[in-house]
């Protein structure tokens, strides 16, 4: 039986069009489906949007619509974002779904039943911005004196009936399930969650009357759940809850929750809590990434730097978008990216190197041998050049992805293309034409069977490109997950069936950066 691995993205606020943050966490999130998929496990992947709450109803009301028109919209405009980053969830989730509806009000009457909910009057602060009450002394003061919220956010004060959640009762669960290693990383974000518990957890309010965008409390009509009640718990709406099933015995807990680091705390306290009142199971991990900045700068509407990611696509395609972000950030980390910073590095490592090595060897397999591969004995080079394609695909990346480190698995096997390259300079095929045709074709087909290894490898972060190279070999597509990378005998496969390679297409063509006005 495969192994069940559920992943899930946050879901996002449609109060606007997808930016490029929302593109790299669910690329991130696409590639460890892809790639858990490709090591044989039996996937489920969900992303969404947030649709409810005081933010949602605020645009709406500042645009002159209903909040259900502008997530209906933006909701639409998020999905086909993700169809064209070629992100494969199983289900994008809304939270206006009514089976989202019908977990919220089940997840809560558990609550409720635990008797962790309580009516009582909240007097506090909330930013909108952030859909998150503060306290006081967690403010922070902006430039004219006045209070924000520790993100910069603005903050209002706010009063009025409301549910309280039974938080502080669970904070030395909190603490426990915070040590535990492996739940929360990057770890470096675990201290900061240890100290916002044990500076005294307050009880949280978990509804609001104020106004009625959202999941209505069981019983009590004129209250609505707070936004990240009902948010957070999309999680498990999505796999049947509560009416369980095959899929939430499968899936959960879930192994991932990715998500951003402004929301960690969401997901490592509340999210937690609401599961251990509902007696439900907490999940495995929450990794927090870092945020994608425009040039080392946030991206907002008032600095004027907003970059659509549909524009990314439209001018370098989707795999080189996803190789970038892929390659370039340390995950977890903050990480910067420009439209030359994305040209330079993909025309280097994908075009000039294993786009050209592919195009290269192709060539000359299909030129100087009529396309048809033979039976061959590799000599000691063309067989430590093997050794090192192996050690970078079936191990260093595999592993370096099974840890969410993509730039270092994306690193190794960058190597082991250099060192293609290298083997392909030092023993110069072309020449050897004349000279000794018999080694060429021993050349040639060692590098083949290296493209080979290099293209499963990196599938999950080039879908469409690797693809293409894999096709233009002649690879069958059962033969491409990693435990395929062991095979000896699909070489032999190959030859025996008499496999022409045609005259290749590049599947890595350069990039060129658009003209700008000031160049
Ligand atoms: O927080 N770089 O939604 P959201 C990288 N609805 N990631 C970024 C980013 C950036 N510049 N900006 C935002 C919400 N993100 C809630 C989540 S989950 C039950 C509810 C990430 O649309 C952010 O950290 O503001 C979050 O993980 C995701 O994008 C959605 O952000």
């Amino acid at each position: 039986m495969a192994d069940p691995y559920y992943i899930t993205t946050a879901i996002h606020y449609p109060n606007g069009k997808p930016h490029i943050g929302h593109a790299y966490e669910t690329i991130a999130a696409d590639v460890i489906a892809r790639f858990q998929r490709l090591m044989g496990r039996e996937v489920r992947f969900q992303t969404g949007t947030d649709e409810h709450g005081l933010k949602m109803a605020h645009k709406a009301r500042d645009l002159g619509r209903t909040p259900r028109e502008l997530a209906d919209e933006m909701s639409g405009a998020f999905k086909e974002l993700f169809d064209r980053l070629d992100i494969t969830y199983d289900r994008f989730i809304r939270t206006t779904d009514e089976d989202h509806h019908k977990a919220s009000r089940a997840i809560w009457q558990a609550m409720e039943a635990k008797g962790d909910l309580y009516l009582d009057r909240y007097e506090g602060w909330y930013s909108v911005r952030d859909e998150a009450y503060y306290d006081e002394k967690e403010l922070i003061e902006g430039e004219a004196g006045e209070k924000l919220s520790p993100q910069g956010t603005p903050v209002e004060w706010t009063e009025e009936e409301t549910w309280f959640f039974r938080l502080s009762k669970y904070a030395d669960q909190l603490v426990e399930l915070l040590n535990k290693p492996g739940f929360l990383e990057p770890v470096s974000r675990r201290n900061e969650m240890i100290a916002f518990i044990e500076g005294g957890l307050k009880d949280l309010s978990v509804s609001r009357t104020s106004f009625d965008w959202g999941v209505k409390v069981p019983g009590h009509d004129n209250h609505v759940m707070y936004v990240w009640v009902d948010a957070l718990t999309n999680y498990i709406t999505g796999l049947g809850y509560p009416d369980g099933g095959e899929m939430w015995d499968k899936f959960w807990p879930a192994n991932l929750h990715l998500i951003g680091k402004d929301i960690v705390r969401f997901h490592t306290v509340y999210w937690p809590a609401f599961l251990m009142s509902a007696d439900l199971p907490v999940p495995q991990k929450v990794f927090g990434h870092g945020f994608l900045l425009n040039r080392g700068v946030k991206e907002s509407k008032s600095a004027g730097n907003v970059t659509d990611p549909n524009e990314l696509v439209d001018l370098f395609g989707v795999d080189s978008l996803r190789y970038f972000l892929m390659a370039e950030v340390v995950f977890g980390k903050d990480g910067s990216y420009s439209a030359e910073a994305l040209v330079n590095k993909v025309n280097a490592e994908l075009a000039n190197s294993f786009g050209n090595l592919a195009q290269r060897t192709l060539s000359m397999i299909h030129k100087n041998m009529d396309g048809k591969l033979e039976d061959f004995s590799p000599n000691g080079e063309d067989k430590s050049l093997l050794a090192i394609v192996r050690e970078a695909c079936n191990v260093t990346l595999p592993k370096e992805f099974e840890t969410l480190n993509f730039s270092v698995g994306i690193e190794a096997w960058l190597k082991a293309v250099f060192a293609c390259n290298a083997y392909v300079d030092e023993q110069a095929p072309w020449a050897l034409k004349k000279t000794d045709p018999e080694r060429m074709k021993a050349v040639l087909q060692t590098l083949f069977l290296a493209i080979r290894d290099l293209a499963i490898a990196i599938q999950p972060v080039v879908p469409t490109k690797s693809s293409a190279v894999l096709d233009q070999l002649g690879v069958k597509s059962d033969g491409r997950s990693y435990a395929d990378l062991s095979d000896e005998g699909w070489f032999t496969a190959l030859v025996a069936a008499g496999h022409v390679i045609d005259k290749p297409v590049p599947a890595f063509p350069r990039l060129e950066l658009p003209e700008t006005e000031d160049s």
